[in-house]
């Protein structure tokens, strides 16, 4: 699912941030706004906030190191968490590259979480790619919170899927999260064809006219404004780190593939020279 942006010709991974409304999405991204330097985000763009809640998504874009020569982009962007925006949570999901479920550990919240996770599980089912979870157990400080262990056995989670606690309130496991988001991320684009960056999620702009397209069906139910405000933040992975997740080798296919994206798109294909054989190519797309 990771693009490819022919504009900036950089790499582009987007995070979504699920889970239920009050969950604490929205505060994971004004932290993460917080700790990252303006120099490597961009602002929180939260499309027509009401009274605080996220009635269509927010956005906030990181700048991460660079991947085989080529620029890296991570677009955090939050969902509406309420049931009722469904049908605008919906295309928010399908075009991530990588998921962090929030949940609310709150003991009188276990019911709407269990729920939410139901939801997300069934919005996976729909995709044609597989895509990787991470779960935040959020609210920690709250009295009677639910530990991360008892999370995992309510959402039947294996030991697979990264678990990390936190208070986003405080700040606590948002870098954590964040991280571990990001690492999942580059992994992505190890194995997978590369597309061109599809207009429509380009920027916070393209992608609120697109999720504006969701009112007008039928089954869109009344129209509310739920906004997304993402953050870049301060990001302690260092490039060697990351250049781990995929190998020397792959960072050449990487290269080599976002070259290729490039000339499929057919505007600004990139200025490295020409390479030779790409071994780590995956499969191609449907
Ligand atoms: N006690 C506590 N409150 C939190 C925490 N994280 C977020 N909140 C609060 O929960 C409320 C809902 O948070 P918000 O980020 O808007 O939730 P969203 O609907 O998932 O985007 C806000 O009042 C936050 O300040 C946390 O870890 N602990
Ligand atoms: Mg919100």
């Amino acid at each position: 699912m990771a693009s490819f942006d022919s504009e900036r010709k950089c790499h582009v991974v987007r995070i979504v941030y699920d889970g239920p409304g009050f969950a604490g999405k929205t505060t994971n991204l004004k932290r993460v706004h917080e700790i990252i330097p303006p120099s490597r985000r961009s602002e929180i763009v939260t499309p027509a906030e009401l009274k605080g809640r996220t009635m269509f998504f927010d956005w906030l874009e990181i700048e991460g190191p660079r991947q085989g020569g080529v620029g890296l982009y991570f677009q955090l962007i939050t969902v509406p968490g309420q049931i009722e925006r469904n049908y605008r949570r919906r295309p928010l999901v399908a075009m991530a590259d990588v998921i962090v479920f929030v949940c609310d550990s709150s003991p009188g919240a276990i019911a709407d979480t269990q729920r939410t996770f139901a939801r997300l599980r069934a919005s996976i089912k729909r995709r044609t790619e597989p895509v990787s979870i991470i779960v935040q157990a959020n609210k920690q400080d709250v009295e009677g919170a639910l530990s991360p262990a008892m999370l995992r056995r309510k959402l039947r989670l294996d030991g697979s899927i990264p678990m990390i606690s936190a208070n986003a309130a405080s700040g606590d496991g948002v870098r954590a999260t964040l991280n571990e988001a990001m690492r999942v991320g580059v992994r992505s684009l190890k194995g997978a064809e590369l597309t061109p960056l599809i207009a429509e999620f380009a920027n916070a702009d393209n992608l609120f006219d697109h999720v504006l397209t969701f009112e007008d069906l039928p089954s869109a139910g009344p129209v509310d404004v739920e906004e997304v405000n993402v953050r870049a933040e301060d990001i302690d992975v260092e490039a060697q780190e990351m250049a781990a997740h995929l190998g020397a080798s792959s960072l050449d296919a990487l290269e080599a593939r976002a070259r290729r994206a490039a000339a499929r798109s057919g505007l600004h294909p990139l200025e490295a020279p020409a390479d030779g054989a790409d071994g780590a190519e995956g499969a191609s797309r449907p």
